[in-house]
Parts: C-alpha cells; sequence; structure tokens
C-alpha cells in the first residue's frame, strides 16, 4: 500500500491552480535566461549534448542540434535507446522517434526495425511527406528509399543477455518502468536506475534546445519499454506526449511510463501551462500531479518525469520518483541536475 500520507501530499497539489505557483522558481529549475541552451533526459544527455552544442555553439539551427545530439545515443550501447536496445517480448528491437521545430513541422516514425537513426528517419518524414508518422514496414521501406541502411537483425550482447533472463519468468506485466531501485555507483550519484535484478529499465532520450536566434526544437527517440508486447508503442513518438515545441511559449519533452504520459497528452500539457505563465518546473509539476490524480495508488509504481524549456531559456523538470536526472549545457555550464520528484 502507498503510504497514505504521502499520497494525499502528493495528490493535495492537484487541484490547485494557484496564481502564486506560477512564478515561483523551485529547486532543481535553472533561470538561465541565456542561450543557446540544450538540454536532455538522463545521464546519456551529456554526451547527446555536446554533439548538439557543436552546432548550437557556432549560431546553428536548434533542429540540427536537437537531431545530431540524439544520433550521439542511438548509436552507443543503450537498454532502451537505438539497436543495441531491449527487444520486445518476441525477441525484436523496434525503435519509436519524433521530432518538431520552431515552425511545427513535426515528423515521428514508430515500430520500426532495422535502422540505426530512427531520429532522422523521423526529420525526413517531416521535411519529405506530407505526414506526420509513419509506422512498421511502411517506416522501413521510407527509410531504405531513403537511403538509409538496413541493418542486420540481430541483438547485441547485452540485449541478448537481459533477454535470455527475461525469458526465465516470461512475465507478461505492463512494464516497471524507472521505478525507483538501487543507484549504479559507477554511473554516479543520479545515474539511470536499475532493476534489482541488475538490468537497466529505461534511459529514452529526450532533448530540447533554444538556439541562438532564440528558436525552439525538439527530439525523442527510444526502443520503448523493455520487452513489451509486440506492436506496443508508448508516449515517445507520439507528438503532444513524448515531445512538443511551441516556438512562442516552450517545449517540453518526457521519460518513463508511457501509457501514463499519453494518457494526459503530457508534453503538450506542460506547454500550455508554460502559456499561462508558469515557469518549466512548475508547469512540469503540474502535469505530474495529473498523472497521480488519474492514476490514484497506482502512481506509486510508475515513474514519469517531463523537462521542459521555456522561450526565455528557463528551464526545470520534475519526475514522480527520485532518480531522473537531466543533463545541462550552456556556454558555461555541462552538469547532471537531479530532478525534483512528489513521492516523498
Ligand atoms: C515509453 N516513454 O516507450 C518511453 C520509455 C521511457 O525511459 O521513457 N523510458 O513508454
Amino acid at each position: 500500500m502507498i503510504n497514505r500520507r504521502k499520497f494525499l501530499q502528493a495528490t493535495a497539489f492537484t487541484g490547485f491552480g494557484s496564481v502564486l505557483a506560477k512564478k515561483v522558481m523551485a529547486s532543481g529549475a535553472v533561470n538561465l535566461k541565456d542561450y543557446p541552451v540544450v538540454i536532455s533526459t538522463w545521464d546519456a544527455g551529456l554526451r547527446a549534448n555536446k554533439a548538439a552544442w557543436e552546432i548550437l555553439s557556432k549560431g546553428g539551427r536548434a533542429l540540427d542540434a536537437v537531431e545530431k545530439g540524439v544520433m550521439v545515443t542511438e548509436s552507443e550501447q543503450n537498454c532502451c535507446v537505438g539497436l543495441g536496445a531491449n527487444p520486445d517480448r518476441d525477441g525484436f528491437v523496434t525503435l519509436d522517434a519524433c521530432i518538431m521545430d520552431e515552425f511545427a513541422n513535426c515528423g515521428s516514425v514508430a515500430f520500426l526495425e532495422r535502422i540505426k537513426h530512427p531520429i532522422s528517419v523521423a526529420r525526413r518524414v517531416m521535411e519529405k511527406t506530407p505526414h506526420v508518422m509513419l509506422v512498421g514496414e511502411g517506416a522501413q521501406q521510407f527509410a531504405v528509399t531513403e537511403g538509409f541502411p538496413l541493418e542486420k537483425q540481430e541483438l547485441s550482447p547485452s540485449a541478448q543477455k537481459s533477454y535470455e533472463n527475461w525469458l526465465k519468468k516470461s512475465e507478461y506485466k505492463p512494464p516497471a518502468i524507472n521505478v525507483e531501485s538501487k543507484q549504479n555507483k559507477d554511473h554516479g550519484p543520479f545515474a539511470p536506475n536499475k532493476l534489482e535484478n541488475g538490468e537497466w529499465n529505461h534511459d529514452t532520450i529526450g532533448m530540447v534546445a533554444l538556439d541562438a536566434n532564440g528558436n525552439l526544437s525538439g527530439s525523442c527517440t527510444t526502443s520503448g519499454a523493455g520487452f513489451k508486447m509486440r506492436g506496443r508503442l508508448g508516449d515517445s513518438p507520439i507528438i503532444g506526449a513524448g515531445l512538443f515545441v511551441d516556438n512562442e511559449v516552450g517545449a517540453c519533452t518526457a521519460t518513463g511510463q508511457g501509457e501514463d504520459v499519453i494518457r494526459v497528452a503530457g508534453s503538450h500539457t506542460v506547454v500550455e501551462l508554460m502559456r499561462q505563465g508558469f515557469l518549466p518546473e512548475i508547469a512540469c509539476k503540474k502535469a505530474i500531479e495529473r498523472i497521480i490524480k488519474v492514476k490514484g495508488e497506482k502512481a506509486k509504481d510508475i515513474q514519469v518525469a517531463f523537462l521542459a524549456i521555456s522561450k526565455s531559456g528557463e528551464v526545470g523538470a520534475y519526475a514522480i520518483h527520485k532518480g531522473f536526472s537531466y543533463a545541462i549545457k550552456t556556454k558555461d555550464k555541462e552538469e547532471l541536475i537531479p530532478s525534483n520528484y512528489i513521492m516523498r
């Protein structure tokens, strides 16, 4: 049972539309008023931000930065991004990604197999088709037509090991994503969480950036929940859920249990709250509270985090549980910042 007091404390915030909260800067938020700036989820974001910074520091466009940035993570060995990631329960790695620019152009691919850089395919969907979203075989066919190589259908050694472990029980239940467990010392104090069995259970990368011209863009890429049901999509490829950009207001990306991000149109909700005047961290917090409100006591079993930036360069994040951190890069700042969270 969830600790009742904790639950009441957490949900006590859900109804308040307090104007007071609007301009309060809580801990974990960064009021930079300085750009360019790039922020991204989890510790892999540190490396991804470096690549984004190469573009932003030269006056480049945020859209190019957020594509190049997350391509780094797609190429790394990661439990939850790119072809090295954990497979679905049938043993296939299926990838989801989306991208959005300052003109509200957006592109998305989902259930994409054997393509190394889904984020770049999402960008091609945005730029070269009249559509926003391509999925499965059609997305793969489009990628190949666009010159993306079709990679071998094989699991990385670490994904193979994790899959074999999972097969021992083959428990099919909604995946527990990002629920706080032991921190891994090798990865520093704000490392992504490991499950009790020693396996990584998340690491989706969402990135939003504000370029030197004051324009915003965002990207999000993932293999989704490990050992998911074949064909399952989370929030990450869904514009408005895993990512949303409004160049007048701000941008937001999400990580964690996608089903519950979709339920509240998470990233769009955060941006709309910023439009009402809430700072990024408060906007993220209010969206988290909304998830807690709709989930009730079950919220204790899931992790969701939002990460947002305002048009003027303020940055903030909020999570349900402890353990989420985000990476930030500006001209004089490069660090991993622990997010505030509700369940204390
Ligand atoms: C999903 N939101 O597919 C993704 C998973 C995730 O860190 O963010 N993991 O639901």
